[in-house]
């Protein structure tokens, strides 16, 4: 008999992929980002679903998420809506705690994170048995598209003052486009204290102080068309403090 030969890319294999989707007002955005997760994980045949964490948004992105759920299946459309805006950070926890898969994807709903890397994450999570693989915008051929220069510089300085304090041993701190294995989350969640936008970075300094290895993905990110940011200047003071916190406590 002929021996097969083994291709170059990993086949789809007994791993699953949840992929936690917080929103808040994204009712133009879901459906679209939901079709391209349909899509680019139909095309590489890997087990996912899709966790939709809305926390009681008064533009109607539930309503539009259970019609998704109609149209894609309650397996691969789960809902675990929250009563009001209660954060970034509380959203992942209560996503994961519903989560069925073994690998965990977090992303952003507002397209900013095109789901057509998801292969990439996947690819390269294998390639090193990774604990967790992170999108990078700083590295390779990733890059920023439609920011203004004040949220360059925010985002930029952001990643340069923690390089220089924390040495997390990653490009990008302040991104949220990652893969992570699901007992590593749960690890990190657990040891996580920061609010907002600076959750995402300590995140990525304890993984490394824990020492879990990462893997890095360039990644373009584009800003929102539809909707608005939540990043404020309430914002970056907050990031400011949390930074400062990170720095002494770790
Ligand atoms: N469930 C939930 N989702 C949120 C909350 N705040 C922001 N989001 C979602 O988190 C993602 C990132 O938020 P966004 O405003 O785009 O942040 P930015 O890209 O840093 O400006 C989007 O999918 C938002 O809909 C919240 O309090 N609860
Ligand atoms: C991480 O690795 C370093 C160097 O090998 C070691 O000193 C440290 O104790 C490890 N930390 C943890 C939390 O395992
Ligand atoms: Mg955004």
């Amino acid at each position: 008999m002929a021996s097969r030969k083994t291709s170059q890319r990993s086949q789809p294999d007994g791993d699953k992929y949840s992929v936690l989707l917080p929103t808040y007002n994204e009712r133009e955005n879901l459906p679209l980002i939901v079709w391209l997760l349909v899509k680019y994980f139909g095309e590489s045949g890997y087990k996912y679903e899709i966790i939709v964490i809305d926390d009681g948004s008064p533009d109607g992105t539930l309503e539009v998420a259970e019609q998704l759920q109609q149209i894609y299946g309650e397996d691969k459309i789960l809902l675990r809506p929250r009563a009001k805006k209660l954060g970034l950070g509380t959203a992942y926890i209560h996503g994961i705690k519903h989560a069925t898969g073994n690998f965990i994807i977090i992303m952003d709903a507002d397209l900013s994170h095109h789901p057509k890397f998801i292969p990439e994450f996947i690819e390269k999570q294998k390639e090193g048995n990774y604990d967790l693989v992170s999108g990078t915008r700083y590295r390779g051929n990733g890059g920023v598209y439609g920011w203004d220069l004040r949220r360059k510089i925010i985002s930029r300085g952001a990643n340069f003052v923690t390089q220089v304090l924390l040495r997390p041993g990653a490009s990008d701190l302040t991104g949220s486009f990652r893969l992570y294995k699901k007992e590593v989350l749960e690890s990190l969640v657990e040891q996580c204290v920061s609010k907002g936008y600076v959750f995402q970075m300590e995140m990525i300094v304890r993984a490394r102080q824990l020492n879990f290895t990462i893997g890095e993905v360039p990644i373009s990110f584009v800003d929102r068309v539809y909707g608005e940011s939540k990043l404020g200047g309430n914002e970056i003071v907050s990031f400011l403090k949390g930074l400062l916190t990170l720095f002494a406590t770790t």
